[in-house]
């Protein structure tokens, strides 16, 4: 059968560090195993900065980015049974398909059903459903959110509660789930202990919303723009520091004002040198450091090795441990019944054709989360 297209404004990333253009694309109908979503709202998060500076080691142009969305089925391929035309969805970039050797190791929320054809921006039948002038266009960590009409394999959507707000939990279809399940999935965070979180953008400050639930003692926020120090306090950070304030290392002050170090630290930057602060500022003998933020190609991260020796753990997450499938939805009830907000992570909304703002307002530090409406 000949496959057919719809049309959808669409931002288009031709290259590294250029202005995303806003396109009229055709999109491919989905087939076999795929749907068709109209995306409603979606979040720009630093990981969609990331890959446009250049510095993502799977980068590909063109390309259309966005990976925190929320929108409605319009069509399903053939076979597709879990959701119908009219549910609300979040796109996963963390997929589950339920069966592959990770869903089922119960270790792990990394799926690997179709994590390969992702990182080389195609649908797992190895094509794509983006085309300009015939020219296909590359999808985005399986999701493309910043596009009117975007296809997914089923196994990428998690179908939430109607009631939620897409303009609002688009959030937890990236930032909000990954900072608050990296402390409660990940480190498991517990009554008492004290917790480090650096970076203050949407990452750390969901990791602050996780570490109050947790029920932490000491949540120490760090960060060099200290206009975040405000909201994050709001959202229960106990102390909050600019290392810029210090004449030393950052972790010699946070071991200073927690008698030793903290229990966990979370590094929500994509910064190595950082990063070995974040893990040198734990406890002796049972601190564990998680790294959330991405690194740019080429970057390694260096610690001395007794740091590990005597008992600090280091270890990362991606999207916060959940399992987008079978754990998102819940995730999504918990926000409705009121035990965490969304609407303070959004500073600014906009339409698709002011993009290019959103990601201005990132670098400039001025919004925490720009959601662009559809
Ligand atoms: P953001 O740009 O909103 O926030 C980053 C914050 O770090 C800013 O407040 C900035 O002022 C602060 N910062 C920068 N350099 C600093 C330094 N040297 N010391 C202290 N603070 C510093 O970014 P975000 O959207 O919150 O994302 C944070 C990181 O997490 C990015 O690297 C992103 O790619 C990554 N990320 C990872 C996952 C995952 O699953 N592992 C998911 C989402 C995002
Ligand atoms: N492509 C990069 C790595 C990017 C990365 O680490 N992505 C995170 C999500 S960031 C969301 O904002 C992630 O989940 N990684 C696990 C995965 O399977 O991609 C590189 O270095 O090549
Ligand atoms: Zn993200």
């Amino acid at each position: 059968m000949t496959d057919k297209f719809i049309k959808s404004k669409a931002a288009v990333a031709w290259g590294p560090n250029q202005p995303l253009v806003i396109e009229e694309v055709d999109v491919m109908l989905p087939r076999k195993g795929e749907v068709l979503v109209k995306v409603i709202a979606s979040g720009v998060c630093h990981t969609d900065a990331f890959t446009l500076s250049g510095q993502d080691p799977e980068g590909l142009f063109p390309v259309i980015l966005g990976h925190e969305g929320g929108g409605i089925v319009e069509q399903i391929g053939e076979g597709v049974t879990s959701v119908s035309v009219g549910d609300h969805v979040i796109p996963l970039y963390t997929t589950e398909c339920g069966v592959c050797k990770f869903c089922t190791s119960g270790k792990t929320n990394l799926c690997s059903a179709v994590r390969e054809t992702q990182g080389r921006g195609v649908m797992p039948d190895g094509t794509s459903r983006f085309y300009k002038d015939g020219q296909p266009i590359f999808h985005y960590m399986g999701c493309s959110t910043f596009s009117e009409y975007t296809v997914l394999p089923e196994i990428s959507l998690a179908k939430v509660n109607k009631d939620a707000p897409l303009e609002e939990v688009c959030l937890l279809g990236c930032g909000v789930t990954t900072g608050m399940g990296a402390v409660l999935n990940t480190a498991k965070v517990e009554k008492g202990d004290n917790v480090a979180i650096f970076g203050l953008g949407g990452i750390g400050l969901s990791a602050i919303i996780g570490a109050k639930m947790a029920g932490a003692n000491k949540i120490i926020g760090i960060d060099i723009n200290e206009s975040k120090f405000e909201l994050a306090k709001q959202l229960g950070a106990t102390d909050c520091i600019n290392p810029k304030d210090h004449d030393k290392p950052i972790q010699d002050v946070i071991v200073e004002m927690t008698d030793g170090g903290v229990e966990y630290s979370f590094e929500c930057i994509g910064n190595v040198d950082v990063m070995r602060s974040a893990l040198e500022c734990c406890h002796k003998g049972w601190g564990e450091s998680v790294i959330v933020g991405v690194a740019g190609a080429g970057k390694e991260i260096s610690t001395r090795p007794f740091q590990l020796v005597t008992g600090r753990v280091w270890r990362g997450t991606a999207f916060g441990g959940v399992k987008g499938r079978s754990q998102l939805p819940a995730i999504v009830e918990q926000y409705l019944a009121g035990e965490f907000k969304l609407s303070d992570f959004i500073t600014h909304t906009m339409p698709l054709e002011d993009i290019n703002k959103s990601f201005d307002l990132m670098h400039s530090g001025e919004s925490i989360r720009s959601v662009i409406h559809f």
